[in-house]
């Protein structure tokens, strides 16, 4: 088990991937240095802890060689602390399921609010929309299989999915407002419209979740550094 501050986390307050691991972290109520980096001039320790992506989140355990990508991050604190509120499911295929799902809301989900940012004209934005609306249906289908009923997608309390697409919240607010819809509703996705209310006041989570001024702040930094594509 680590000891105070023997964890530090590399990381941006505006992250969801950050706040992925800190969600964890505080689900487990494991002590840490927070070290806020600063994207657009990167510091030497995340340039030689992350050579391969350059990204954050990276997590130090004890001058121990460093962990980066938030789902092995958050994978590596499970194994390290399993006793206080696991977030894997014990069983492999469950877990196998979980794993496939995570996948998908990085890799296919997620990228869609940025495919949204930096599509010019409202036609482009439109069939982004229109996919965004797609896998919230399919968000929800997967919520209903793996709550059986009850609150959160790890069952009685938050779990690995939760984690996973909980992390994405403020950023779903701030597309869902900067664009005018819904991603998850009440006729779509009730389920889910209910769920994001819960995880949204939830201990763990609500001190990390980045408010509207720093998302804002975060945002134009990224028109700015990732303006939208010309039309
Ligand atoms: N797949 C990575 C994504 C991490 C990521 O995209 N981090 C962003 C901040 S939200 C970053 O560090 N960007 C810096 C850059 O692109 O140069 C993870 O899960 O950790």
């Amino acid at each position: 088990m680590a000891k105070k501050s023997e964890i530090k986390l590399l990381g941006t307050v505006a992250s969801p991937f950050v706040n992925r691991v800190q969600f964890v972290l505080n689900l487990k109520s494991i002590e840490y240095e927070y070290i806020e980096e600063n994207l657009t001039c990167k510091s030497e320790l995340l340039l030689t802890s992350n050579p391969v992506h350059k990204k954050v989140p990276v997590l130090i355990h004890a001058n121990k060689p460093p962990i980066c990508e938030s789902l092995i991050i958050i994978e590596y604190l499970d194994e390290i602390k399993p006793d206080v509120h696991r977030i894997l499911p014990s069983d492999p295929l469950e877990r196998a399921d979980n794993r496939f799902w995570a996948n998908y809301i990085d890799n296919e989900f997620f990228p869609l609010y940025e495919e949204m940012r930096v599509t010019p004209g409202k036609e482009g934005k439109d069939a982004i929309k229109n996919r965004i609306i797609e896998g919230s249906v399919l968000l929800e289908e997967a919520f209903i299989k793996f709550s059986r009923g009850k609150t959160y997608f790890g069952g009685d309390d938050v779990g690995y999915l939760d984690v996973v697409l909980g992390c994405f919240i403020a950023r779903t607010k701030f597309t869902e407002k900067h664009n005018e819809f819904k991603v998850f509703d009440e006729v779509r996705t009730p389920r889910l419209v209910e769920w994001v209310k819960r995880i949204w006041s939830h201990e763990a989570v609500k001190d990390v979740i980045p408010g509207n001024e720093l998302l804002v702040n975060f945002y134009t930094m990224l028109q700015k550094y990732r303006p939208a594509r010309a039309v």
